[in-house]
């Protein structure tokens, strides 16, 4: 995304969470991350917000069998294809995007939802309006508590975008897909989200969050973030949404969100770390309207340190992406394997804040 003044954006990359790292903290080993934790984007205000409430943490087994590799690339594919046909890329306004929401919205409709166009118009490339739109589409939840599961469907122009972010579109339709497939409906409602206008500066999330009034701000339970999360040489991450790798004062709730993932991660037997609301992805709008909100993230142009290398495998000193808005960032700049625990967590979290409740 093109760099907005109001959002600081790190340049140090995640810094990794405590688990690999037991007989020494992180910022010991590593003083110029710790930097980075001090450093992190503080929010004015405090958050009014009642906390979340989880209960028992739900059986998501069967659905998280159901999500796998052979979906999410299918969808990844018809991502490619989007832009292979009209010029290379998804970019907000093109026909890359048309088509790339032609799929999402026929996948949804297949699925029984009734997906919806919220348009709208932003600054775009060389000054030029662009007219785009948002893709919203719910189940049938109550919408006094409703989760939103977001991912941006544009792409640079430079490239088709498919870890950026044709990764975290696959992973939310593969959740929206399989949930109706299983005949499941939690109790909330889950709004199902791909927003426009994200490379060109968080316009998609943005506009959606100004249209709630504050009653429907007030419904939002939760918002989960999915942007880049097949990273080749990625790093499994959770946005640290109590605060306690970065600072920062966060929306009541948002820890709970982080809690969740790390909990599904650490029964799955996956090692997570922690990331910074830094700002650069569709998070912001939210955390900006006191919204607890959290996700996941596989790294981008930041290079692989040490000891995430020890942690996580992959190639030290190498970036986590290094097709990152670059014309290669195609199908195979995707680690599959990666994606499909995304996506796994994903349903899990969406499964646990379906039926959660609020402490008040
Ligand atoms: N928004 C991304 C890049 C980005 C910057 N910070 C974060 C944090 C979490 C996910 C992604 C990002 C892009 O679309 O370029
Ligand atoms: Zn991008
Ligand atoms: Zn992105």
């Amino acid at each position: 995304m093109t760099r907005r003044p109001t959002h600081r954006r790190s340049t140090r990359r995640r810094a990794p969470a405590a688990p690999w790292h037991a007989a020494a903290p992180w910022h010991a080993a590593a003083p110029w991350l710790a930097a980075a934790a001090t450093a992190s984007l503080v929010l004015t205000g405090c958050s009014s917000r009642p906390g979340i409430e989880i209960g028992t943490a739900p059986d998501s087994a069967e659905l998280r069998a159901g999500v796998g590799e052979a979906g999410l690339r299918a969808h990844l594919e018809a991502l490619q294809e989007a832009a292979d046909a009209n010029g290379g890329n998804r970019a907000s306004g093109t026909g890359g995007y048309e088509a790339s929401a032609a799929y999402v919205e026929d996948r949804l409709r297949g699925a029984g939802y009734d997906p919806v166009r919220q348009g709208f118009s932003h600054e775009g490339r060389r000054d030029r309006d662009i007219e785009t739109f948002n893709i919203v589409a719910d189940t049938a939840g109550d919408a006094s508590r409703t989760v939103v599961l977001g991912a941006h469907l544009d792409s640079v122009a430079r490239g088709p975008g498919i870890n950026d972010n044709g990764s975290g579109v696959a992973a939310v339709l593969e959740v929206a897909v399989r949930l109706a497939a299983s005949g499941t409906v939690p109790p909330n409602r889950i709004r199902f989200a791909f927003w426009g206008g994200e490379e060109d500066g968080l316009y998609g999330s943005e506009h959606y969050v100004d249209g709630l009034s504050d009653e429907q701000a007030e419904q939002h339970l939760a918002y989960l973030n999915l942007d880049m999360v097949g990273s080749p040489n990625g790093v499994v991450l959770v946005y640290d949404g109590d605060g306690s790798d970065y600072g920062g004062r966060l929306p009541n709730g948002s820890g709970e969100i982080e809690r969740v993932f790390l909990d599904h991660f650490s029964a799955a037997g996956v090692l997570a770390g922690p990331t910074e609301f830094d700002g650069g992805s569709d998070y912001q709008a939210f955390l900006d309207r006191d919204i607890p909100s959290g996700g996941l993230f596989t790294g981008d142009e930041g290079s692989k340190s040490d000891p995430e290398a020890a942690a996580f495998g992959g190639t030290p000193g190498d970036k986590y992406d290094s097709c990152y808005h670059r014309s290669c960032d195609t199908l195979g700049n995707v680690d599959p394997e990666v994606l499909e625990t995304m996506a796994d967590a994903l349903m899990h979290a969406t499964l646990a804040l379906g039926e959660a409740g609020t402490d008040d």
